[in-house]
């Protein structure tokens, strides 16, 4: 049973990685998925997700796939852990080498929406709510390789049919499309939070297309994870999200939470657990806390737990300082000097029209910009006891 009050979950791929990266091979044994699962039971872990080859290597035949989801299943109410997510391996198998749905090769996006499509069935089996499309291979090397046009006409229709399907069968699953800028395509189509909510708005069936921001993702593009969280809630796409540490512009690190940028990680934690300051009735997100990160190649099995255990933990700290601050009656004035609920004013007053602004000589003719332009918000304060509160 789950120890912690917070439903915290792991991607099987993550706590499985056995440390193989791009110059050296695996440094850890393969371990039984199934095991893995008993494991994070054990440390408190709510429930966990998995792509289909994380549990059934690729090419594997029925009776083995039947195989190995049983012992998966078993193992899942055993424990007493929940299937939250199910995503789809579009990337490691050579074939998705140019992609899955975006591939140049017709016969490969075909294949690629049968493993999906297949998938989606499986999801609504094991009853997850979720289901993750992270487009991986999705993207170009380069420019000229591909008719970019055709390529977000393909997404679409494979995102498309994708949705319709799940509508057609009645599931009970919603779809969070993961973005990211490259790695391992020069780049990747739906680069960051916001060209994904571009392209939802593009969708037919976009009402049950989402998002799932991974922290490092939007870091990796110089972006600020909890403003992509923020717009994404704001526009009611926030479906699932992936949690972990990375270090400025750089390959993907999938650090443990926190252990990247950490003032980020306190206001991520702050917006997930306490909501918008300012706006208490606004969309809030409500999905599991999800950790992708990798344990790193440096670790032995131990290292694979302790890490998996500080993943929980960091957000658990964050979770506590979080509340402390909003609780802070230092901080409440202090977000009051800085305007914080001013800004959930609407500009205009109600009924206010725009001739009626115009008309307004406060505004604009009387207005005095040079004394408005002393105040002083007092942004380093309200900082510096976000920090005070972090560190303390
Ligand atoms: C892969 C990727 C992750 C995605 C996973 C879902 S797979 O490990 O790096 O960010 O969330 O497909
Ligand atoms: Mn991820
Ligand atoms: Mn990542």
């Amino acid at each position: 049973m789950a120890q912690h009050d917070i439903n915290f979950s792991f991607g099987l791929w993550t706590t499985g990685w056995s440390g193989q990266d791009q110059f050296g091979s695996a440094s850890r044994a393969h371990r039984n998925p199934a095991d893995d699962v008993r494991k994070l039971a054990e440390l408190g872990a709510w429930g966990f997700t998995f792509h289909d080859d994380d549990v059934v290597p690729f090419g594997s035949d029925d009776a083995t796939r039947a195989k190995l989801l049983g012992e998966i299943k078993d193992a899942a109410e055993e424990t007493g852990m929940t299937i939250e997510m199910v995503t789809t391996n579009l990337f490691s198998h050579p074939v998705f080498k140019d992609g899955g749905v975006t591939s140049n090769d017709r016969n490969v996006r075909r294949f690629a929406l049968r493993k999906v499509l297949r998938n989606v069935d499986l999801t609504a089996e094991l009853g997850a709510k979720t289901f993750v499309m992270w487009g991986g291979r999705e993207g170009s090397e380069y420019d000229g390789a591909k008719d970019l046009y055709a390529a977000l006409d393909r997404y679409r229709e494979g995102v498309d049919t994708v949705a319709a399907y799940i509508k057609e069968k009645g599931y009970d699953i919603k779809i969070a499309l993961e973005p990211k800028p490259n790695e391992p395509r020069g780049d990747i189509f739906l680069p960051t939070v916001g060209h994904a909510l571009g392209f939802i708005a593009e969708l037919e069936h976009g009402d049950i297309v989402g998002l799932n921001p991974e922290t490092g993702h939007e870091q990796m593009a110089g972006l600020n994870y909890t403003h992509g969280l923020a717009q994404a809630l704001w526009a009611d796409k926030l479906f699932h999200i992936d949690l972990n540490g990375q270090r400025s512009i750089k390959f993907d690190q999938d650090l443990v939470f926190g252990h990247g940028d950490l003032t980020s990680a306190f206001f991520t934690v702050d917006l997930v657990e306490n909501g918008f300051p300012a706006l208490p009735n606004a969309t809030r997100y409500t999905g599991p806390r999800h950790f992708d990160y990798k344990p790193s190649r440096t670790e032995s099995v131990e290292g694979v737990w302790d890490s998996a255990v500080a993943n929980m933990e960091m957000y658990n700290m964050l979770a506590a300082k979080s509340k402390a601050y909003r609780e802070d009656p230092e901080v409440q004035e202090a977000m009051k000097t800085a305007g914080l609920f001013e800004l959930a004013t609407p500009t205009l007053a109600e009924g206010e029209t725009v001739a009626d602004i115009l008309a307004d000589t406060t505004t604009f003719e009387d207005f005095d910009a040079d004394a408005a332009a002393q105040r002083d918000f007092g942004f380093v304060r309200l900082n510096q006891l976000a920090l005070k509160h972090l560190i303390g």
